[in-house]
């Protein structure tokens, strides 16, 4: 696990939902956890090395749906195929809350933060707060909603949560290597955007001058301005060349993989990438891998599906 601020953070997460027994229902939260300073932490090694990065073919690949593979309701036009990985789709947005929704009346799912009754939820100074309530229909807590947020990203969705849809929907969640070829694009550059230490466009929901102005202190990438505080609507950028959108920034997107900490199992850490609407250009690298408990949830992880193919 990195150890930024923002690393450490799910680290403390971690040992919190592990002492809490990983998630049994009625669990009270933990004190809150102190947020990221500012941004100018430097990244760390990662603790694992991250999977390689197949080189990619010379031709692009066809895009389309896997036959029968995902359910009606996803269209071709809702994958991408991925460079070096010919045998899979990915899901082109985040999954949204109309998504998700869908799939909870249709199972009756219900998500580990609503049986714990509990999540964490960003505040005041960038601190990271358990609060009791807060869920996917209700992001901030007792008296917030997905009203208007349809096509927001899903949150406080922990991975077995985010694995549970993925199967209903006929797929799996994306391994490492696939999420980040998609992200890189064929590229080698260190960001998204290049080996600039901050993005000069508009390219993707990161912590900038709106999350600043919603959490003062919170820390911000300087000069950036992108306009959302929280998450953006899935889709409103798509850096790189994949075709896939936001694979980095808006939400942190579970992995299938385990990160490899060395926990028993059932609460091994499992990968997430790409980075959130409160992450600073550290987290954005495109070889940054961060480690969680597959039962933590917060209010700036989401995740995408992908879809094997014949
Ligand atoms: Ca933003």
């Amino acid at each position: 696990m990195r150890s930024t601020g923002r690393a450490a953070l799910r680290a403390l997460s971690l040992l919190a939902l592990s002492a809490l027994g990983a998630g049994c229902g009625g669990e009270d939260p933990p004190a809150p956890t102190a947020g990221p300073p500012g941004v100018s932490e430097p990244p760390a090694k990662p603790a694992a090395p991250a999977p390689p990065v197949p080189e990619p073919p010379s031709e692009p690949l066809p895009g389309g749906a896997p036959p029968g593979a995902p359910r009606g309701e996803i269209a071709v036009t809702d994958l991408v195929a991925v460079r070096g990985f010919p045998g899979m789709r990915l899901g082109r947005t985040e999954v949204t809350n109309d998504a998700f929704a869908r799939f909870v009346s249709a199972t009756g799912h219900r998500t580990v933060a609503e049986s714990r009754g509990w999540s964490f939820v960003l505040g005041a100074g960038g601190a990271w707060r358990p609060v009791a309530g807060a869920d996917w229909r209700s992001p901030q807590g007792p008296g917030s909603s997905i009203e208007g947020l349809g096509q927001h990203p899903v949150v406080h969705v922990a991975w077995f949560d985010a694995r549970a849809f993925a199967r209903w929907a006929g797929g799996r969640l994306p391994r490492e290597a696939e999420f980040e070829a998609a992200l890189r694009g064929g590229s080698t550059e260190r960001h998204p955007w290049g080996h600039r230490d901050f993005p000069e466009e508009r390219i993707g929901n990161y912590a900038d001058g709106a999350l600043e102005e919603a959490f003062p202190g919170a820390g911000r990438i300087p000069s950036y301005q992108d306009g959302f505080a929280r998450t953006a609507p899935v889709g409103s950028f798509s850096p790189g060349s994949a075709g896939a959108s936001d694979l980095s920034g808006n939400v942190w997107e579970w992995c299938e993989e385990p990160y490899g900490d060395g926990a028993p199992a059932w609460l091994e850490s499992r990968v997430l990438r790409g980075g959130s609407w409160r992450s600073i250009s550290d987290d954005l690298d495109a070889h940054v891998r961060v480690g969680s408990a597959p039962r933590s949830t917060f209010d700036d992880v989401g995740f995408r599906c992908a879809w094997d193919v014949p």
